[in-house]
């Protein structure tokens, strides 16, 4: 019998890829090298999806209860397939007349696979384009009942989560550790639809209206001409505004201070910034603001640590929050509110709860913990989830409204309107990792990208034809059931209260309620920003918004720019700190924090191993930095070498002392303990390693006659928070307690 041509052609050319038959082509010329490493033959299973990667529990987009058919999935099937789930037996040549002929224009596979690549980006974020996301589960604690009916809110009620943190300024592929605000926003799937709290990790905003917000983003954005600097804030223009643009003054203080380089995403607070309505079952109102508050403590890096890791690690945050979810360090958060009477006023304490560039400080009004937050699950598929994931502020659920703050009344335009480019139509909603567990029936049809196939007739009310359906809830289940607020009569305007123009009063507590350390880090970083700004009047009208929040801030800073101080030009206001606002003075647990643990030829493996698992049973995660890769005996592998450890990774240091802690490349090796030229020969990357964990606060801990090395790390005998100990779990030992307090805050010697 004739053989089947198609699999005569398909057996040809898996022999021809072999290098095992001959192939039509040039006589002599081979027509494809033989491949060096084989794939594997054998078709298997891929393998199976996460469970928490799966349609919504209930009910999908298109309305359908439990029990419809499942989303579809992507990769089914053991064999290569087009779009359409036809098999494929080649996908690595192009079809041709003949090997070396021209390819033609019907080979629809290849046209399908290159017009999917050339459209498989789509347009970033303008604002939060870089980001890192996790699944997670919220559990109410039933205390915010007393103020809000929102079901997820009650006693043990599981709802899952998706959390996406985010910097503002910097394109998708710039670095995490840049000086910005982050952004955290959190997707509940409640069982009465998404509500979406888009949080930031400062609670003030740099502007009081929404109409402000493409100023200050063009501003703090790349220069329009040479698109350049990346992801910073330490350039002309965004300094000319703020300094113009006074209401900025008390974010920008924010970011300037150590909230703008957090440690991790996993140790940063979150603000919701605005106030909202809260609606209980009786229909009382409150006003809150909502923060979120990490288990693990509020903690940053130093900005020296923040610059070198944009260059070592630029996915230094990403990398952290994946690293720990997937060892099982799982991040939490407590969701606090505080709570304020919904008076005509919309004041409380003289502070106007509708501007989003004031705080209520906690100690006038104690944040009220109402439920707990879990980021336990990674995403699978970063474009799907992360990049897909449309967050919006008008996404609420009944006990949960919006109020007059003009900044909110300007994001809730924009978050669906920017998604209409972003993903491309109205039906974003109807992407898996947008979809809300609850039931819809929405009369809401076609548009680009529509996955559901609605039923019926009659999308509009009134209708008989479709039986009257779809219903209205009653007013005790609905959303977006007007609180009926009075509106004082009064004429259209473009102005802002009287209120909004106090700029400087928060703005001089916050630095009030700074530690010295902390301020020493302020004034760095507004030496180093300006520093970087080539316009004097930017400069100088900067001293001045500096001078009207303190008089030794601007002079600090002057001092630093080789410029006059300014005298303030309104009176210094008469504010309480906030103790609440500092990171400093206590302790926090240590789940998941890095140690390095430096070891060279010959060192004591013994005592790195006992210290390796003292760390993993203390549910941290120690690195093994060694001078080469591979096995290193007694059990241990290098997860790090000279090459590429950075201290910037670690929290705190371990060094197992002598013998050498050299290396061959630096001629080192045969240093041994004792003999001349032991530590002055240590290798110069341990070196740098020791002396930039030094400097960056953190704790080092050694043993086996460590004190040469330290020494020719420029680092003094008995220095804070520098432990000798006789034996490895001692050094452990100390270096944990140290660690408690996120750094040894005495090596920063602050001026003021
Ligand atoms: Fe946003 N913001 N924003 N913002 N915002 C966006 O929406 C906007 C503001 C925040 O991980 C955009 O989907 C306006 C305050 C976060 O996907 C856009 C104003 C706060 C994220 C937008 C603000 C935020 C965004 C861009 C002033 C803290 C990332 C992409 C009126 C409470 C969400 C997108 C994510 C993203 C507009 C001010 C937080 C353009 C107009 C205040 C965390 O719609």
């Amino acid at each position: 019998t004739e053989k089947n041509p198609v699999k005569a052609m398909a057996e040809k050319a898996v022999d021809a890829l072999r290098g095992e038959g001959p192939a039509d082509g040039v006589p002599g010329v081979p027509n494809s090298e033989p491949p060096t490493v084989a794939e594997p033959t054998e078709p298997r299973e891929p393998l199976p999806p996460k469970p928490d990667q799966g349609a919504p529990a209930t009910g999908t987009a298109t309305g359908r209860q439990t029990g419809a058919p499942p989303t579809v999935r992507a990769q089914d099937g053991a064999y290569l397939t087009t779009s359409t789930g036809t098999r494929l037996y080649d996908t690595d040549h192009s079809l041709k007349a003949g090997p070396r002929g021209p390819v033609l224009l019907q080979d629809h596979h290849l046209r399908e696979k290159i017009t999917h690549f050339d459209h498989e980006r789509i347009p970033e974020r303008v604002v939060h384009a870089r980001g890192a996301g996790a699944h997670g589960v919220f559990v109410g604690y039933g205390t915010a009942s007393n103020v809000c009916k929102a079901a997820l809110f009650g006693k043990d009620v599981e709802t899952p989560v998706f959390t996406r943190f985010s910097t503002v300024l910097g394109s998708r592929g710039s670095m995490d550790t840049a000086r910005d605000t982050r952004g955290f926003a959190t997707k509940f799937y409640t069982t009465e639809g998404v509500w979406d709290l888009v949080a930031n990790n400062i609670p003030v905003f740099f502007i009081q209206d929404g109409i402000k917000f493409p100023d200050v983003i063009h501003a703090g954005k790349p220069h329009p001409d040479r698109e350049i600097p990346q992801a910073q804030s330490a350039h002309d223009t965004f300094w000319d505004f703020v300094s113009l643009h006074t209401e900025a003054t008390h974010h920008t203080l924010w970011n300037m201070s150590d909230r703008g380089i957090p440690r991790s995403y996993r140790m940063m607070e979150g603000f919701g910034v605005h106030t909202w309505r809260l609606q209980n079952a009786a229909g009382e109102t409150t006003l809150a603001k909502f923060h979120w508050k990490p288990k693990l403590g509020v903690h940053s890096l130093t900005w020296e640590e923040a610059q070198i890791t944009g260059g070592v690690d630029p996915d230094f945050h990403r990398r952290d929050l994946y690293d720990a979810i997937e060892s099982g360090a799982y991040p939490s958060w407590e969701l606090g509110i505080q709570v304020f009477p919904d008076t005509p006023e919309q004041t409380f304490e003289g502070i106007d709860l509708l501007d989003s560039t004031k705080i209520v400080p906690e100690e006038l009004a104690p944040v009220q913990p109402i439920g707990l937050l879990t980021l336990n699950a990674n995403p699978t598929n970063f474009f799907a989830e992360t990049e897909q994931v449309a967050f919006h502020v008008g996404h609420l659920v009944p006990g949960i409204d919006v109020t007059d703050d003009p900044l909110l009344a300007g994001r809730l335009f924009s978050y669906v309107d920017t998604q209409l480019s972003r993903l491309g139509g109205p039906n974003f909603n109807q992407i898996p990792i947008n979809r809300t567990h609850a039931p819809v029936n929405d009369m809401l049809r076609d548009g680009f990208h529509q996955h559901a196939d609605h039923t019926g007739v009659a999308p509009y009310k009134p209708n008989s034809l479709d039986g009257g359906c779809p219903f209205f809830a009653g007013a005790d289940t609905s959303a977006f059931v007007e609180t009926p607020v009075e509106v004082p009569a009064a004429s259209k305007v473009r102005e802002a209260p009287l209120s909004y123009s106090d700029h400087f009063s928060q703005p001089r507590q916050f630095w009030l309620s700074m530690t010295p350390v902390e301020r020493e880090h302020i004034i760095h970083a507004y030496t180093f920003e300006l520093g970087k700004c080539y316009e004097q009047a930017v400069k100088e009208r900067t001293l001045q918004t500096l001078a009207n929040i303190d008089p030794e801030l601007c002079g600090q800073v002057a001092a630093g720019l080789g410029l006059p101080a300014p005298e303030p030009t309104v009176p210094l206001a008469d504010v309480q700190p906030s103790p609440a606002l500092s990171q400093l003075g206590r302790t926090w647990p240590l789940d998941g924090r890095l140690i390095g643990i430096v070891v060279g030829e010959g060192g004591d493996l013994e005592g790195v191993r006992a210290v390796r698992d003292a760390v993993l049973t203390a549910g941290m995660v120690p690195l093994v930095v060694a001078p080469a890769g591979g096995e290193l005996g007694a059990g241990l592998t290098a997860q790090r070498t000279y090459a590429t450890a950075r201290s910037v990774e670690f929290d705190a240091v371990l060094v197992a002392g002598t013998p050498g802690l050299g290396s061959d490349a630096y001629g080192a090796r045969d240093a041994k303990a004792g003999e001349p030229g032991a530590g002055a020969v240590t290798d110069p990357r341990v070196l740098l390693l020791l002396s930039e964990a030094f400097r960056h606060g953190k704790a080092i801990g050694g043993w086996g006659g460590v004190e040469p090395v330290l020494q020719a790390a420029g680092i003094a005998p008995g220095a804070p928070g520098v432990v000798d100990a006789d034996s490895a779990t001692g050094a452990l030992r100390e270096v944990t307690d140290l660690m408690g307090a996120h750094r040894v805050w005495e090596r920063f010697a602050p001026r003021v």
